[in-house]
């Protein structure tokens, strides 16, 4: 007799992200029922980031999955099959032995990620409960909290056409509840989309990857001057705090970061910081160095009264995180499944980083699907903050939505102040 919890099937197939490349959706059934994940990816990825399997060749510019399908459908399927969905810490093991590498490049961290998350969702579906519960389960945290969003209203770097070097300008409400800052989020948003056609045309309210505009300027302060601008004209002065995704990886070259048309040291760039976080509410800078380093973001740390996010600097990974928290570099982390490939590595980064009293801001990638995971991520693991993008597009406004239904579950909102 088969049981309810028992792994009796899956089905891994190709779909494709907001990008239009493929991707892998995953479906894991069970005695009782059956859940499904699809596989984000990213554009600007860390170096040290778990590894994507793509097809090479000349289908679909050699980004197809069909290699990472069949290690699911071939390799995997066969292992878990028999195993009971709700041990995600021995799924995930076996997904990791089975890959057997430090970075999931034999299997494919795209063919693990979506076998995790759809081993999670079914767990989640065969027990009945809500998709955050179960994850609470996992991750042990019981307290929920939605999370405060950070809106990535105007889209640089290598995310949108724009001359812009920072990748991301990012609004985060300051307000009591999650539909408040929805609120807050698409009147900035809308205002600025039309002081932009204003000023420079319909064509400046183009988007970007991540539903961002992407308007023909090239200065890091003009665009904070228009989304402050927008701010204050849609009546909301004084409720949104500042945050920049610098990415800083994509403009560092031969030594210097280039920015604003110039050329900085890492000294020059910290002071470019300073003067930034003075003159404008910031309270957030995501990876304001590159990659490696780590005494840079210290040095950061140590002399701003502000967050300091890693991503391409962690990739979501214990160890990097471990040497981070030794140095003092950042004091939040920014947390993507996919960047070390299962869901119980991805918790266990969040709990390292918890317990050093970093903050956690769960993360979408800038090719996404329209599957709203991160959003039951965040508030099962007990993250303050999370990013999906700007509120347009389909694939970012999913995550937004799923959190308002969460809110309207009962749980209540992180906010700022507490
Ligand atoms: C980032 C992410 C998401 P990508 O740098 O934080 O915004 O971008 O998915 O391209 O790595
Ligand atoms: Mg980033």
């Amino acid at each position: 007799m088969v049981r309810k919890y028992e792994i009796i099937g899956l089905d891994a197939r190709q779909v494709f992200d907001s990008r239009g490349n493929p991707t892998i959706e995953c479906t894991v059934n069970v005695g009782k029922g059956a859940g499904s994940a699809r596989v984000p990816s990213g554009a600007s990825t860390g170096k040290h980031e778990a590894i994507e399997l793509r097809d090479g060749g000349k289908e679909y510019n050699g980004k197809g999955v069909s290699k990472a399908i069949a290690n699911i459908n071939k390799i995997i399927a066969p292992q878990l099959i028999g195993m009971d969905v709700r041990g995600q810490e021995e799924i995930d093991k076996i997904l990791i032995e089975l890959d057997g590498t430090p970075n999931k490049s034999r299997l494919g961290a795209n063919a693990t990620t979506a076998v995790s998350l759809a081993c999670c969702r079914a767990a989640a579906n065969a027990k009945q409960i809500g998709l955050y519960h179960h994850i609470g389960s996992i991750s042990h945290e019981w307290e929920f909290k939605v999370p405060v969003p950070f809106f990535n209203i105007i889209n640089g770097g290598v995310h949108s056409g724009s001359k812009l070097a920072v990748q991301e300008f990012m609004l985060a409400p300051k307000t009591k509840s999650f539909a408040k800052a929805m609120e807050v989020g698409v009147e900035v948003y809308h205002e600025l989309g039309e002081m932009l056609k204003k000023k420079y045309g319909k064509s400046a309210t183009n988007v970007g990857d991540e539903g961002g505009f992407a308007p023909p300027i090239s200065k890091t302060e003009e665009a904070i001057k228009l989304i402050l601008k927008a701010v204050k004209a849609s009546g909301h002065e004084d409720e949104a705090y500042l945050s920049l995704d610098v990415a800083a990886s994509e403009i560092f070259k031969k030594g210097k970061y280039h920015i604003d048309g110039k050329a900085l040291s890492a000294d020059g760039l910290l002071k470019f910081y300073e003067k930034l976080i003075q003159n404008y509410p910031i309270m957030n800078i995501e990876d304001p160095f590159y990659e490696e380093d780590f005494k840079e973001f210290a040095k950061m740390t140590d002399a701003m009264d502000i967050q300091v996010t890693g991503d391409d600097i962690f990739v979501t990974n214990v160890e990097r995180i471990k040497h981070g928290i030794q140095v003092r570099a950042c004091n939040a982390l920014l947390l993507k499944v996919n960047q070390i490939g299962t869901l119980t590595e991805a918790i266990q980064a969040a709990k390292m980083a918890q317990q050093s009293d970093y903050r956690i801001m769960v993360s979408h990638r800038s090719g996404e699907t329209s599957d709203p995971f991160i959003a039951d991520l965040a508030v099962g693991i007990g993250a303050e903050q999370i990013k999906s993008g700007a509120p347009c597009r389909s694939e970012r406004l999913a995550k937004y939505n799923r959190l308002l239904e969460i809110e309207r579950e009962g749980v209540s909102y992180v906010g700022w102040f507490q």
